[in-house]
């Protein structure tokens, strides 16, 4: 049983202009694409082949013989979520729990905005930036290359921003805070937030 790549929420389209039909063609099309190639072939023929995706995530994250691995794996698993994280017509401030959430454990929508980019802006160099709820309460939190916050026990994901170059650089270049900018402003969809906040009960 082999893994396939999952199906966009919306058109490669639907996003521009703050995410390009271009960049959606070379992030979902070849890197996602080539993610879910890589765990295909290096789970073809092990105990691996017949596990959830979550499972081999778990799994490999431990075991330092499956580097390679795991890579691929959460690369496979985190941008499924970050597709899931933005919506054409998104953005803007939250409404419903999550927003109660925000204003009770960041002060405002505004602190929240300010942080969730600083976590965003300063990861050097690849990775990720998480709204997650951690022991009931929101926080956010930064991951480098393809590390995930579902290997870490009592941590639920809510959102994820992508912050690898290719994640922004044909429509803003160098400019990470750009993009960040549009990916709250134009894009997050808080419908998947508020969606997690309630399956994690
Ligand atoms: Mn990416």
């Amino acid at each position: 049983m082999a893994f396939d790549l999952p199906e966009l929420p919306y058109g490669r389209g639907d996003l521009a202009p703050h995410v390009s039909e271009e960049t959606l063609n070379f992030h979902y099309g070849k890197h996602h694409n080539a993610y879910v190639t890589n765990l295909n072939k290096l789970i073809d023929g092990t105990d691996m082949a017949t596990m959830a995706l979550e499972d081999i995530i778990k799994a490999a994250a431990t075991d330092p013989a499956k580097a390679g691995l795991f890579n691929n794996a959460a690369q496979v698993w985190n941008h499924t979520f970050y597709w899931h994280s933005m919506k054409p017509g998104g953005g803007g401030k939250p409404t419903g729990k999550i927003a109660d959430l925000i204003d009770r454990d960041f002060g405002s929508y505004d602190d929240f905005a300010t942080q969730f980019k600083a976590a965003g802006g300063t990861q050097f160099g690849s990775g990720w930036a998480w709204l997650v709820l951690k022991d009931g309460k929101l926080a956010i939190t930064k991951t480098p290359n393809a590390e995930t916050p579902i290997t870490e026990a009592g941590v639920t994901p809510l959102l994820t921003m992508d912050v690898w170059e290719h994640a922004y650089y044909l429509d803003y270049q160098n400019s990470r805070p750009n993009y960040m900018t549009a990916f709250l402003d134009q894009l997050v969809n808080w419908d998947f937030a508020n969606q997690n906040l309630s399956d994690a009960g």
